[in-house]
């Protein structure tokens, strides 16, 4: 996926379809002089749906096409013959969509099951035919019930990227080479900061054909609550990750003091973000010796207590295997 393609917002603008109009025939027949109503009722008018689908990854289809319009019912007709419904339209979207109104911006439902459904425009009722109005006083209504109207509406679409791990680290920390080297995802990546823009999504391929997504998102900086870097909009993305994986590049001045600074970027955004598990991987590790290592490690016991942490490389292929045998163990 380039990153042009991805899109996770858009507005889009929804109309439902008119009920068809109830019929006022009367039956007119040789030798049925008085044959009464036979006016049929109009059909309904079309839904408009909303429907999920694993196999679609953002919006991007929804950008150049706004307006979702479903079809009329057809008007009732004469031996009660009922109109026929207007078709549905169906608006596909990738699981983890969230629709908003867009007056109110409430949300009004997500989707997160492939498959699933929800009418967000509801056609019209069809109009009742004078059949239905006979009466012993009136043998011969001449009325039936117009079709009632469809609705219009204006949505946001917005999408929660439903991957299992999200990759969490400062601008230029190697999210982007790790996503490259784990996955068949060839994000840019580039030694300069905010390379990624928008997130990237890969699907690692493990051990018998198990698999797992990781989402790569742009990095972070301190203040970006505020705002700063690139602001933390994007982080809606890894809301929905079963687990963060931070990184942290080897040659940072304090690999400790990154990682809190991290964590503390995603407190302000959404405390619960910390309720999911986390593991660290320190990235670039390449450039370490091993004697340099087993110094830092002494270190890092003490500062991380507990919050597992290991080394890797992406250039240099290490830790990789242990890296998503950690993954899957903490996804399972
Ligand atoms: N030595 C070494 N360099 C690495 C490794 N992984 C990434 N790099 C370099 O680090 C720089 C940044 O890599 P990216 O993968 O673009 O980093 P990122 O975290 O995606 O950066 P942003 O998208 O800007 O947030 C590039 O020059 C990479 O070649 C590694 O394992 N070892
Ligand atoms: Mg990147």
């Amino acid at each position: 996926m380039t990153e042009g393609n991805f899109v996770d917002y858009v507005k889009v603008h929804v109309t439902s379809g008119k009920g068809g109009q109830g019929s006022k025939h009367m039956r007119r027949e040789k030798y049925i002089p008085k044959g009464g109503p036979d006016g049929g009722d109009g059909g309904r008018g079309g839904h408009v749906i909303i429907k999920a689908n694993k196999n679609l990854w953002t919006l991007y289809h929804l950008k150049f096409k706004r307006h979702f319009k479903a079809e009329h019912g057809e008007h009732g007709s004469k031996q009660t013959s009922t109109g026929a419904d207007g078709a549905d339209v169906y608006i596909e979207v990738p699981l983890g969509t969230v629709v908003r109104d867009k007056e109110t911006e409430e949300i009004l439902f997500e989707l997160t099951e492939d498959g699933e459904e929800q009418i967000i425009a509801k056609g019209g009722r069809g109009g009742l035919g004078n059949a239905h109005f006979k009466t012993a006083t009136n043998q011969t209504p001449r009325y039936s019930q117009p079709g009632e109207e469809g609705i219009e509406a204006d949505i946001i679409l917005e999408l929660k990227i439903l991957a299992d791990v999200g990759l969490v680290g400062f601008p230029n920390a190697g999210k982007s080479t790790l996503l490259s080297v784990i996955t068949a995802a060839k994000p840019k990546i580039a030694n300069y900061e905010f390379t990624t823009l928008k997130p990237n999504l890969g699907i690692v391929n493990y051990r018998d054909y198990k698999t797992f997504v990781v989402a790569d998102i742009p990095g972070i900086i301190e203040g970006a609550a505020e705002g700063k870097g690139i602001g933390h909009r994007f982080l809606r993305h890894i809301e929905r990750n079963s687990t963060l994986l931070f990184l942290v590049p080897a040659d940072a001045p304090d690999i400790k003091e990154q990682y809190d600074i991290l964590v503390d970027e995603l407190r302000r955004y959404n405390p619960q973000l910390l309720d999911k598990e986390r593991l660290v991987a320190i990235s670039k590790s390449d450039m370490l010796d091993d004697e340099l290592k087993a110094e830092m490690k002494k270190i890092l016991d003490k500062q991380f207590k507990g919050i597992p942490y290991l080394f890797i490389s992406s250039v240099a292929q290490q830790g990789l295997t242990e890296l998503k045998d950690k993954l899957w163990a903490i996804l399972n």
